[in-house]
C-alpha cells in the first residue's frame, strides 16, 4: 500500500539559494541535508507535515554533484523545476514488484539507498504519464545509516 506523499523532488542549480527561497517565502526550514553520491545529488529535506499513518511529507531540494547525474541532465533539458514525486510505503520491494506486474518499468532490480537510509526505487516517467515517480520506504525507527 502507498500511504502518503513522501516528498516532491525539485531540481535546482544552487541548493543554498533554493533553501533560502523556501525559508523566506514560506518559512520552511531544513530538517536534514546530505550528499548521496550514488544518486549524484546534494539534497535538503524540508519537512512540511507529519502524516496520520506515521511518516512525514517533505520537499526534497536537489542540486547535482556531477554532470552525468539524472538531475544535471534534467536541468540541462528543462531548467529548474519539479523533478519527481515520491510515494511512501512500508514495503518498497513489494510495491515495486506489484507495479512492475502492471507493465510499468521499475528502474532498479533491488531498492537502493535514499535519504537517511531509506530504501528507494523509481518508475520510468514514460510509463507514468511523464511523471518520474519514486517509491520510498522510510528507515525503521532507530536505524542510523
Ligand atoms: N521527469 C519527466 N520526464 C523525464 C525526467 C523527469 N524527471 N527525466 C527524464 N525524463 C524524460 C526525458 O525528457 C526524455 O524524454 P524524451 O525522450 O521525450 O526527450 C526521457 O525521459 C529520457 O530522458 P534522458 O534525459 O535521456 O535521461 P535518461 O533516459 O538517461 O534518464 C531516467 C531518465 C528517468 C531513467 C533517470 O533520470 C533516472 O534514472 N532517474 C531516477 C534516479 C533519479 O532521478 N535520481 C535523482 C533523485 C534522487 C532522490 O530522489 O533521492
Ligand atoms: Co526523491
Amino acid at each position: 500500500m502507498l500511504t502518503r506523499i513522501d516528498h516532491i523532488g525539485i531540481a535546482c542549480r544552487d541548493l543554498d539559494a533554493a533553501i533560502a527561497f523556501y525559508r523566506r517565502t514560506y518559512g520552511f526550514t531544513v530538517a536534514h541535508e546530505e550528499i548521496n553520491e550514488e544518486q549524484g545529488v546534494r539534497e535538503a529535506m524540508l519537512k512540511i507535515n507529519e502524516t496520520d499513518g506515521g511518516g512525514a511529507s517533505y520537499l526534497q531540494l536537489l542540486e547535482p554533484t556531477r554532470p552525468d547525474s539524472a538531475v544535471a541532465k534534467f536541468l540541462e533539458k528543462n531548467g529548474e523545476g519539479v523533478h519527481h514525486i515520491a510515494f511512501g510505503t512500508a514495503d518498497v520491494a513489494g510495491e515495486a514488484a506489484a507495479i512492475a506486474d502492471t507493465g510499468v518499468r521499475v528502474l532498479y532490480d533491488t531498492p537502493r539507498r535514499g535519504t537517511l537510509g531509506s530504501q528507494i526505487t523509481f518508475l520510468h516517467p514514460k510509463d507514468c504519464g511523464g511523471v518520474l515517480t519514486e517509491l520510498v520506504q522510510a528507515p525503521s525507527p532507530g536505524t542510523h545509516s
